[in-house]
């Protein structure tokens, strides 16, 4: 049987490159479309490298997102089966300081991508990676029927990305969808979003780099699962038999301040003593408060249901920043007891 092609933006961040690996188990010809940057940045994709791009399974092409003729291209040349839309400027608060470029890119690339599967290769599948970022201000539990409010550049450019690839949908007939994605998090996360930044600083801090976390705002709520379970959520919403939206979520939510207590006890360490909250350069002009999912659309329809919970992903990031820093878990309760405490 000919293999199902895939066209992954944003292979090398964390979702792409678990997706990544998931459609090859799967016996895709994945594509990874990336940007040229100046240090070659494929470590969260080198394994699938090692393994599958001799092979000619995985095939990685340099793309830029503001220059349609650089998609449009491959899209004519290998006229995918699936198309995975996951790059963006996925940094909330950076968005606040750069909101032109997020919206060029998180924006304008969706309707530039789903313009030329329209013209060139109209049964291409399209999924859109929204976010729950977009509900903003509305009050939990947020679904698919909830509104957006969005509080940030990021929540906008998103929101019109939303409706960008519904309009495709709808007036054109593709079949694009939308993943609204709670908050997912695991040992491949970027080092400046909340949880891997707690993670990773406590590592440092047991080996004597760093003294301090300086975090902004702790009492915002997330409802945060695992990143493995949300890339087999995004793949299922392009196995349906019609193109819809799906929120993705856990159903539970915590604050940061519950995140850093979670992780420090992992340790057996009072959080209290290394963690400064309200730095001012981390708090946001305006936040998002409360975030708590109500996935019983796509728990129904697509029989999705994420298996990892808080304490795992906590568990499974702390072990991993450990062993980047040559500690195990023993280890670093052993060095948090004689001199940390
Ligand atoms: P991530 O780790 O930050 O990865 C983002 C990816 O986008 C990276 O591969 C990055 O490439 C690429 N990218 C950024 N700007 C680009 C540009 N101008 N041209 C080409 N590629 C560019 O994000 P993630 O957590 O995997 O999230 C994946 C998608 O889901 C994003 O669209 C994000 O907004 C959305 N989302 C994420 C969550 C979440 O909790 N993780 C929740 C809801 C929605 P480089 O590696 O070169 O930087
Ligand atoms: O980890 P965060 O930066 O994630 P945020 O803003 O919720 O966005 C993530 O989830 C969205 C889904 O809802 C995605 F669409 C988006 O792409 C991204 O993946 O911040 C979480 C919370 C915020 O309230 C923030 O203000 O943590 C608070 N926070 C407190 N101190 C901090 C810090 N956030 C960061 N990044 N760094 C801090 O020092």
């Amino acid at each position: 049987m000919k293999k199902k092609i895939a066209f992954v933006t944003g292979i090398t961040g964390q979702d792409g490159s678990y997706l990544a690996e998931l459609l090859l188990k799967k016996n895709y010809v994945v594509h990874g479309l990336l940007r040229r940057t100046s240090i070659l940045n494929v470590d969260r994709i080198q394994d699938i490298i090692n393994k599958y791009e001799n092979k000619g399974r995985l095939i990685l092409h340099y793309i830029d997102l503001t220059d349609t003729s650089s998609i449009t291209n491959l899209i004519i040349k290998y006229k995918p089966n699936e198309f995975y839309n996951l790059a963006a400027m996925s940094h909330v608060g950076i968005s606040f300081y750069t909101g032109e470029t997020t919206l060029n890119i998180n924006t304008l690339s969706s309707y530039r991508i789903l313009e030329s599967i329209l013209k060139n290769h109209k049964k291409c599948k399209f999924y859109q990676a929204s976010s729950s970022e977009m509900f903003g201000s509305t009050p939990p539990p947020q679904n698919e029927n909830s509104q957006f409010n969005p509080q940030s550049p990021y929540g906008i450019s998103k929101v019109s990305a939303f409706y960008i690839t519904k309009y495709f949908r709808q007036a054109h007939g593709l079949f694009a969808a939308n993943g609204i994605l709670f908050n997912h998090e695991s040992p491949r996360r970027g080092l400046n979003f909340v949880t891997r930044k707690i993670t990773h600083s406590l590592s440092r801090i047991l080996k004597g780099k760093e003294k301090k976390i300086y975090l902004g705002d702790v009492t915002t709520r997330r409802d945060w699962g695992h990143a493995k379970d949300y890339v087999y959520g995004i793949w299922l919403i392009l196995q349906h038999k019609k193109p819809d939206d799906f929120v993705l979520s856990t159903g539970k939510n915590y604050s940061i301040q519950d995140f850093v207590k979670k992780v420090f006890k992992l340790l057996n360490l009072n959080w209290k003593k290394f963690v400064i909250t309200n730095t001012k350069k981390y708090l946001r002009p305006s936040e998002v408060r409360n975030l708590k999912g109500d996935s019983t659309k796509a728990r129904k329809i697509l029989k999705w249901k994420p298996k990892y919970d808080l304490n795992y992903l906590c568990k499974d990031m702390l072990i991993s920043d450990l062993k980047l820093y040559g500690m195990t878990l023993n280890d670093a309760k052993k060095i948090a007891k004689k001199y940390l405490k």
